[in-house]
């Protein structure tokens, strides 16, 4: 049995963080799948876990659970001692980017996706698709100006500000539909310094439940 316990799927960014954070550390740990597309997030027994019926949900060695990727990435720094702040105004500045991501960059992409391809057609509106895909692309120009002139998000090394905002950014671009001059070099030149890490992991090779067969 693993050390680590991660409820998961394979098309979540939120999960993936989580994931990506336990694998640069090295952990010992193992994915628990959720049929997400197939309702199992709404069930009594997935809300007896977490009663906010979200994935993730990480299990710690002694059993306890945690809810909220942002939660697991700070237990996840601590234990490992990875990742984390040297300083209070770094500990803040991991804060304000890890709160931005769950509110906007990660939030935005992930609804927008979801509405855009793994929604059944027939559900699919296209006026909501737009505007999350305006809100979506206005955070990740926020992010791609934040690192106009810095390697890493909220540190002169990696936290888990740049593991937390890797979220849904490294899923492929055509499930966003980005046009070809919907580019962002500085992004592209972080995200090349993130997959450099030890130990990274594409999120289709990390979790379970790729590809996904589509209904639609
Ligand atoms: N703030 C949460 C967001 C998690 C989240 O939205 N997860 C999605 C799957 S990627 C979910 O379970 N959504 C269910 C819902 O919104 O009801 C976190 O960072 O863990």
């Amino acid at each position: 049995m693993s050390d680590f316990k991660l409820h998961c799927f394979a098309q979540s960014g939120h999960s993936y963080k989580v994931a990506l954070m336990l694998e640069l550390c090295g952990a010992d740990w193992e994915p628990v799948f959720v049929d997400f597309f197939g309702g199992e997030a709404r069930s009594d027994a997935f809300k007896a876990i977490n009663p906010m019926g979200e994935c993730p949900v990480l299990t710690l060695p002694d059993g306890t659970t945690h809810a909220q990727s942002g939660v697991m990435l700070d237990v996840l720094s601590k234990h490992f001692g990875k990742f984390g702040p040297e300083t209070e105004a770094e500990r803040l500045e991991i804060l304000r980017w890890t709160l931005w991501e769950n509110h906007k960059l990660n939030s935005f992409q992930g609804i927008y996706r979801f509405l855009r391809i793994f929604l059944p057609e027939q559900m699919r509106n296209d006026d909501v698709i737009g505007f999350m895909r305006g809100r979506a692309l206005g955070a990740i120009n926020v992010l791609e100006a934040h690192l106009a002139d810095r390697e890493w998000i909220a540190a002169d090394r990696p936290t888990t500000a740049d593991i937390a905002c890797a979220g849904y950014l490294f899923f492929p671009r055509d499930e966003y539909g980005w046009t070809d001059e919907e580019r962002w070099p500085n992004i592209e030149a972080w995200q090349a310094r993130v997959q450099a890490l030890s130990g990274w992991k594409h999120p289709y090779d990390l979790m379970p439940g790729h590809p996904l067969p589509r209904k639609s």
